[in-house]
């Protein structure tokens, strides 16, 4: 293959994008000039890989995986890639030669802040795994032009505002006007002869991006194409010339709101109908693109399946099933029953949550307004449902179509393959609870694969101090290979490297401290232990019990100040989605606690609580590096699995947490003694749940009592005594995550987690064994998971050898 890479050093290309692609001299460059200029550089270095892999693929004829996802939170892109391709040192010194400091160019770039969190997230470090990993994919999801919203914080109180990723050029895409599709909504259906034409009443077109995606070493390069929303008909002229400039521009308008804002919620169900749009908007634009690559390969349809394996990140793009069928029938005059076969032989489908109120359902009215033959086709995918229902003498009852509304979850498992969890936990559950209908009825098509992290970003990236003792101590291939990290399990009884390994943990507390100092204004001393809950605002995720519990330890603090207390930073961050008004409250509670504590001088250093506002993935590279301990404390049985668990055992923080989501994995990976477990467990949090009293699990807890006390008094809002009352009330009235009942039994936990941060060698050893013992945890292995036992596919790195 022609060598399309750029000859010549990083610098000189440095210096030619600077003048051509920037225009800017040197002397006139600010540190956004420097960043596109890097930019540049290093995209060019991709190119090469980035054909090879394209034209491997087809060569081979090999099957392909397409990852449809409504999010991807990627983060930075810069300095992510920079590593992959080894170039941090070069780049390092061509910058410096200008007296540019590297970490304040890739600082520069503002995070890809296209998700809300987990789901996304997961999204993106697979996109990682199989480009390092050597699977021909494609991740298709939307180009929002506006990301998850900016959080601030007045008065202790969230403020959401607009996101703008793509103020300053984003030039590390590739802009494709001439790939764009057709995408109608509404309209009417009707019948020639046997087959439907569907007549929208509207049509927009999805215009696509391209980001290439580059593994380690470049070794693999896949692509990540997202789809804006373009109009047909740029404007009307006749408006114009009358003098309605805002009813000319109003095509344009209407058309591009579709990809202009991401949905801030997570794990919450919006029911909205630019949403629907949205979703069909991405899903339908991929599908058309894929099969026209396909049909550019292959005439024949049913050899779809065995050429291409279509993964639903959640039930977003559930719509994908009807979709494809109307493609199948409507566009390539197949039966029904044959394009039924062939989407089912395709898609696959991955839960990752069982919370109802986040599982997707439209009503028929809406669905049929704005999709009328999709609505038609569901109405088919059910009687083959019910068909299958009767088939397998099970007796259940179970429909898409349900109470006037598309149960997407149902319609998602109908036209899917296989349908996996993302933990081991989590898929058991969906088995017993949501799907054990479907689950009795298709008794093989759900499996598991827990979810992982990618290593590149999570240890080499944001960990450089531990990155280059574990490259001191058992090379590089833990890059590739995380399971490597077994190696240093013995080390964990080796005194002097558990001393360097602390050493690099104090040394990010050092960068973390400065940070909050700089950022915050607060001052924290890098010695306390760091203790941290980082990821969305929820009340399953039990952020008001661990407020709770910082109020109660203050209170204790306060009447035995001299006692011997391990010092402790608590750090919370994250975003409550704008209209969920609970978690809101629970923000500002925090907030408010964090002040009196923080003012507290009998309180001093003993505790201290940092809430940083607008929690990103940017911002979670600096935190979990520093942190001792890891707050993973959901009512068990509600976080389907957790990645930010992952990331912070992986970089050697101890885990306090229940037996949820794959924290059960880690505990069964890094063993008993090296976790801190409390609580109910998933089967006792349901049969605690049949005359459950709030107040009871007060009464019988001192400890809690005088906080719940102090919050009703005004305590921590002097002045406005009443602030607080909604949160206790709702505590009192509808306790749903057991907060109350678990408790005590976090009190105690924590008061071991004291005990043991205090034996600093007893705490080093279980830090060291936390990170020998994640090596599972990287998303390679989840990739393979999905490779073998989902998608068939294989690796074409692999050829080679
Ligand atoms: C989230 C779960 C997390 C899980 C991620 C990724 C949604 C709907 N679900 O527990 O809450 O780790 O998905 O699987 O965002």
């Amino acid at each position: 293959m022609k060598d399309f890479d750029a000859s010549g050093t990083l610098a000189s290309a440095i210096d030619f994008h600077l003048a051509h692609s920037v225009g800017k001299t040197p002397d006139s460059a600010s540190i956004t000039d420097w960043r596109l200029a890097l930019s540049r550089a290093v995209r060019d270095r991709l190119i090469t890989p980035w054909f090879d892999a394209t034209h491997q693929t087809y060569a081979k004829d090999r099957k392909r995986v397409y990852y449809l996802s409504m999010e991807f939170l990627l983060g930075r892109i810069l300095e992510d890639a920079v590593n992959n391709l080894g170039l941090e040192d070069e780049a390092k010194e061509a910058l410096a030669a200008y007296d540019v400091d590297f970490v304040d160019v890739v600082g520069d770039e503002p995070d890809a802040a296209l998700g809300n969190g987990g789901l996304g997230r997961l999204a993106a470090c697979f996109l990682d795994s199989l480009s390092c990993l050597g699977i021909p994919a494609h991740g298709y999801g939307i180009r929002y032009a506006h990301g998850l919203f900016r959080q601030s914080f007045e008065d202790g109180r969230q403020m959401e505002m607009a996101e703008d990723w793509l103020r300053h050029q984003h030039n590390w895409e590739f802009e494709r006007s001439e790939c764009l599709y057709d995408i109608g909504f509404g309209g009417q259906v009707t019948e020639n002869g046997k087959s439907a034409v569907w007549t929208p009443s509207d049509i927009v077109m999805a215009q696509a991006y391209d980001t290439p995606v580059p593994g380690w070493r470049a070794s693999w390069t896949n692509t990540l194409r997202l789809w804006s929303a373009k109009p047909r008909q740029i404007f009307d002229l006749d408006p114009f010339n009358r003098g309605e400039y805002m009813q000319a521009a109003a095509p344009e308008v209407l058309a591009e709101t579709i990809s202009r804002v991401l949905y801030p919620d997570d794990s919450t169900e919006i029911g909205k109908e630019l949403r629907l749009k949205q979703e069909f908007f991405f899903t339908s634009a991929s599908l058309q693109d894929l099969m026209r690559r396909f049909l550019a390969h292959n005439g024949d349809l049913r050899a779809l399946p065995s050429k291409v394996a279509i993964q639903m990140n959640d039930t977003h793009p559930a719509i994908a099933g009807p979709e494809l069928i109307r493609q199948l029938m409507d566009v390539h005059g197949l039966g029904f029953d044959a394009a039924f076969d062939i989407a089912q032989g395709t898609l696959h489908y991955t839960n990752h949550t069982l919370l109802p109120e986040a599982l997707e359902a439209w009503e028929v009215s809406l669905m049929g307004a704005i999709l009328p033959r999709h609505m038609q086709l569901i109405e088919r995918i059910d009687d083959r449902l019910a068909r299958d229902v009767k088939a397998s003498e099970t007796g259940v009852n179970t429909h898409i179509v349900d109470n006037g509304k598309v149960n997407m979850g149902t319609l998602a498992f109908t036209c899917a393959r296989k349908v996996n969890g993302v933990s081991a936990l989590h898929t058991n559950l969906m088995k017993q609870t949501v799907f054990s209908d479907l689950h009795a009825v298709y008794p093989d098509r759900i499996l598991n694969q827990t979810n992982g992290v990618t290593p590149r970003r999570w240890v080499h990236g944001c960990n450089p101090g531990l990155r280059n003792l574990l490259n001191d101590t058992i090379g590089t291939e833990w890059v590739r290979d995380l399971e490597q990290l077994k190696r240093i399990a013995p080390l964990a009884d080796d005194p002097d490297f558990c001393q360097r390994f602390m050493a690099v943990k104090q040394e990010n507390k050092r960068r973390l401290t400065d940070w909050v100092s700089d950022k915050l204004g607060v001052d924290i001393a890098p010695d306390a232990m760091f203790d941290i809950q980082i990821k969305r605002i929820h009340e399953y995720k039990r952020q008001l019990m661990n407020a709770l519990e910082t109020a109660a330890l203050a209170n204790a603090i306060r009447r035995d100040p001299g006692a011997a207390w391990t010092p402790r930073v608590k750090f919370f961050g994250g975003k409550a989605a704008p209209a969920y008004i609970d978690a809101k409250n629970i923000i500002r509670l925090i907030n408010d606690i964090a002040k009196s504590i923080n003012n507290d001088p009998v309180i001093g250093d003993r505790l201290k609580v940092v809430y940083p506002p607008n929690y990103n993935v940017s911002m979670a590279e600096i935190l979990i590096p520093a942190a001792d301990l890891s707050e993973q404390i959901s009512t068990a049985g509600k976080e389907a699995s957790g990645t930010g668990n992952m990331k912070f055992a992986l970089n050697g923080a101890v885990t306090i947490g229940t037996l949820d989501g794959a924290n059960v994995e880690i505990r069964d990976c890094v063993g008993d003694d090296n976790i801190y477990i409390f609580g109910m467990t998933a089967d006792q949090v349901e049969g605690a749940r049949e005359g459950y009293v709030t107040q009871n699990y007060i009464d019988q807890s001192p400890i809690l009592s005088e906080v719940i006390d102090q919050i009703r008094t005004g305590f921590y809002s002097p002045g406005d005594p009443t602030r607080h009352w909604p949160v206790l009330e709702k505590l009192l009235r509808d306790d749903y995550f057991m907060v109350a009942a678990d408790f005590d039994a976090y009190w105690d936990a924590q008061r071991k987690v004291d005990e043991g941060f205090a034996d600093s060698d007893g705490w080093a050893r279980m830090a060291v064994l936390n990170t020998a013992h994640s090596g599972w945890f990287s998303s390679d292995r989840t990739i393979q998971g999905y490779a073998d036992d989902i998608w068939g596919v294989s690796s074409l790195l692999e050829d080679d050898k």
